[in-house]
């Protein structure tokens, strides 16, 4: 059977499940919050990778559906959490170019978020430069909604879009994420460094707070803190984890 049917059947039969990358505040060295991250546990294939299955989610139709899944489970999750006593651990969640098309994606968030009773201030919407940059004038109205909403905004995988920087100043957004493409060799001296250490002078000339992904090794992360980047994320910190992990790190770490 053909991974589209499978796909099809994945949400009823409840396959998806999210994991949570912590993110460190680099100067205080706090989990500051996490990003969730849609996993499919199929039952014959093993877990299949969102790099396979959201684009063909995207493809087929079925994004909105998984989207409107991610946001409600994330959405109760900040619920949890709060009852926990983590209610300052934010919760970012990846929006899809195509779901970001989508004329009615304000109002289906907007239903979430009262159905849940979740609070859009804990909670970043992340959408991609190439995304965001694609129909900019779009981007700009949308995210001027999202903000008048409560939400924090953040640009992921910045550096490997074409930037209008005229734009990014217009986007009423709160963070900048460094692709991790540039975080690799920040140690070596190289091009990718150079571009990483602009990132992160831009960002703040703009007043926008600054986060590395990707992060894997101390000398990427002494770098990072020595150019005044804001946060991090990576496996040097924490791989994504379930929900029930992440919080025993958090809890561990106070
Ligand atoms: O977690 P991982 O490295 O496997 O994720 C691979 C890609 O899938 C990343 O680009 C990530 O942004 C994307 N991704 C993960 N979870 C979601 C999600 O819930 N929604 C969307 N649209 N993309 C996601
Ligand atoms: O595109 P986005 O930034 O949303 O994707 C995040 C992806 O990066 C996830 O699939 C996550 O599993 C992966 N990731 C997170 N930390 C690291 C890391 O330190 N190294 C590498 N290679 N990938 C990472
Ligand atoms: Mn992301
Ligand atoms: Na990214």
């Amino acid at each position: 059977l053909s991974l589209e049917s499978d796909l099809r059947q994945a949400l009823e039969r409840s396959e998806f499940v999210l994991y949570y990358q912590p993110q460190v505040d680099i100067r205080r060295w706090e989990v500051v919050g996490v990003e969730a991250l849609i996993r499919w546990q199929h039952p014959v294939r093993g877990m299949v990778s969102p790099l396979t299955f959201i684009p063909l989610a995207e493809e087929v139709g079925l994004i909105d559906q998984i989207g409107q899944w991610v946001l409600r489970t994330a959405c109760a999750q900040q619920v949890a959490w709060r009852a926990y006593g983590l209610s300052e651990i934010s919760i970012a969640i990846n929006l899809s170019g195509v779901q970001f098309q989508q004329a009615d994606l304000v109002e289906s968030i907007r239903t979430i978020v009262r159905e849940t009773g979740a609070n859009p201030a804990g909670l970043e919407l992340e959408l991609t430069e190439s995304t965001a940059m694609h129909d900019a004038e779009n981007a700009v109205v949308v995210f001027q909604q999202l903000k008048a909403m409560g939400f924090s905004l953040s640009i992921d995988d910045f550096g490997t879009g074409y930037s209008s920087l005229a734009y990014l100043k217009r986007f009423p957004i709160d963070t900048i994420k460094i692709d991790r493409a540039f975080v690799k060799d920040l140690a070596s001296e190289s091009e990718q460094a150079a571009i990483a250490i602009a990132i992160i002078a831009m960002a703040h000339g703009l007043k926008l707070r600054v986060l590395a992904e990707g992060v894997e090794t101390q000398p990427q992360l002494d770098i990072l803190r020595n150019q005044g980047c804001d946060a991090i994320q990576g496996y040097f910190f924490s791989h994504p984890l379930p929900a029930d992990l992440v919080e025993q790190l958090i809890r561990d770490l106070r």
